[in-house]
């Protein structure tokens, strides 16, 4: 038996151990059964290849090929990006369909399959990420492939009311019947597939709605909520506090009081709406709160092509900008705009320096800084997770943050104010409540769990 992982971005052999949770957890899989991790390269070359660029790192090949400019421009920034990505977040404003983009996205599955099929061996399983490769399964099925194929969505998949909204929809969710099974992140997540399925195009769903068919075609579908390696992150997070970057930090602060939030450069994760939450939590507490605590908001540079996404970079630079034009001092500024990759050990070091993790995205699969955040914590001083209600993370979390609705200033901002004044005794008893529901689903379990069901399809 061995495990092909398929997904859009295959990371560099020598970079996965350094990265977060996903690639390593996946790597982890690999290394076991030994297998191929195939995808895109990162790169763009006048023609698609034939043959795939290999490398071998001990029994994992890591097998990538490269993407045509209108691959990247169609596949990638436009049917990917710019119409499922917003669609399934429920962001139908930053929404730009074209028949164009949708010809090239399925076209792009077939140069996936046509390069996959042919390296496939008789014992193999398969197991494909994300929204990138939804039609994979079925390309791969009509080249005769018989192997199990997993699917794993890791962003929300959207209300019935939101999915309908995407022209020719009827052949995406056909498609989805070629996987044996399709995991999601939350019950929710798998609630508005089967209603999608069963209304769109009248598939029957089983009691349990853990089974649908159509037409001859079963498919397996539930929720397997994505964890994090919690000792590993706990135990870095713990050692970046005493390097140089964490007692820096610890100085810059001058005992006042640090909320810290850390996001991919994304509108779905709310960032221009948080900041106008913090200024609302600045006009109803900066005199209570006055020089005793900062907020750092780091913003990891993605998808930099993508024009919306230099608008958000300019829209965070002028509200930051304003904000702290209004409130800050001469011994204070109160918002600290971090716009670059802060290196994942720093990172975790800076969360467990914190007291409060701002996480509210608009909408969000999981959100695994949510987790990162709480697993960084010390039980000697921790800190608080104000967490989005629609973070897939808040159906785990919902005991342990202080869930907030990112769409209110007056909530974030009675949040941040909230986690920044709770005693000990419920900071500590909030956060073991925490630890205990991600200890019971590490990125491990997640992953053995969603293998194992995989494996009694075969
Ligand atoms: C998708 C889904 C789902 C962030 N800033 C820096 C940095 N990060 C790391 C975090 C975390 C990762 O990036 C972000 O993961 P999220 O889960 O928050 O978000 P997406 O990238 O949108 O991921 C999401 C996830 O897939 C997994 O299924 O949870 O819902 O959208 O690990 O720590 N890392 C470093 N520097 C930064 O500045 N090193």
């Amino acid at each position: 038996m061995r495990l092909v992982v398929i997904s859009n971005r295959v990371p560099a052999p020598t970079a996965a151990t350094g990265a977060g949770g996903l690639a390593v957890a996946l790597r982890e899989a690999l290394s076991r059964t030994g297998g191929i991790w195939f995808g895109w390269s990162g790169d763009r070359s006048a023609e698609r290849a034939l043959e795939p660029s290999v490398v071998q790192a001990s029994n994992i090949a890591f097998t990538t090929v490269p993407l045509t400019d209108d691959d990247f421009e169609r596949y990638y920034c436009g049917y990917s990006n710019r119409v499922l990505w917003p669609l399934f977040h429920e962001q139908l404003h930053a929404m730009e369909y074209r028949d164009t983009y949708r010809e090239s996205y399925e076209d792009v599955n077939t140069y996936f399959a046509d390069v996959v099929a042919a390296r496939l061996e008789p014992d193999d399983f398969i197991w494909i990420h994300d929204y990138h490769l939804i039609p994979l399964a079925e390309e791969l099925r009509k080249r005769g492939v018989t192997a199990p194929i997993g699917f794993f969505l890791h962003i929300p998949f959207p209300p019935f009311d939101v999915f309908r909204a995407l022209p020719k929809r009827r052949s995406l969710l056909r498609s989805f019947f070629s996987y044996d099974l399709v995991g999601f992140q939350t019950a929710m997540d798998a609630r508005h597939f089967a209603d999608a399925v069963t209304r769109e195009i009248g598939a029957s769903v089983g009691e349990d709605g853990t089974v649908a068919e159509m037409e001859g075609q079963r498919v397996r579908f539930s929720d397997f909520p994505i964890g994090i390696d919690v000792a590993a992150t706990s135990h870095t997070a713990l050692a970046s506090r005493s390097t140089d970057t964490g007692q820096r930090l610890t100085r810059a602060l001058r005992g006042r009081k640090l909320v810290i939030g850390a996001d991919r450069l994304d509108y779905t994760k709310g960032l221009v709406d948080r900041f106008l939450a913090f200024e609302r939590f600045l006009e109803k507490y900066g005199s209570a709160v006055d020089d005793q605590m900062i907020y750092v908001q780091i913003t990891a540079p993605s998808r930099e092509n993508v024009e919306e996404y230099q608008e958000i970079t300019r829209q965070l630079e002028a509200e930051a900008g304003r904000i702290n034009g209004c409130y800050n001092s001469i011994y204070w500024t109160p918002l600290r705009l971090i716009e670059q990759q802060v290196p994942r050990n720093t990172l975790l070091g800076y969360f467990s320096l914190s007291h409060v993790g701002l996480v509210t995205p608009l909408r969000d699969g999981m959100n695994l800084v949510a987790k990162e955040y709480l697993a960084a914590q010390t039980p000697e001083d921790p800190g608080v997770l104000v967490l989005s209600s629609l973070a897939g993370a808040a159906e785990e979390l919902g005991d342990s943050a202080v869930l907030v609705n990112p769409y209110s200033a007056d909530e974030v901002a009675e949040g941040i104010y909230r986690a920044l004044s709770m005693p000990f005794e419920e900071r500590r008893s909030r956060w073991e409540r925490g630890i205990e529901v991600l200890e019971s689903n590490t990125a491990e379990i997640w992953r053995e769990r969603f293998l194992d069901v995989l494996q009694s399809c075969a």
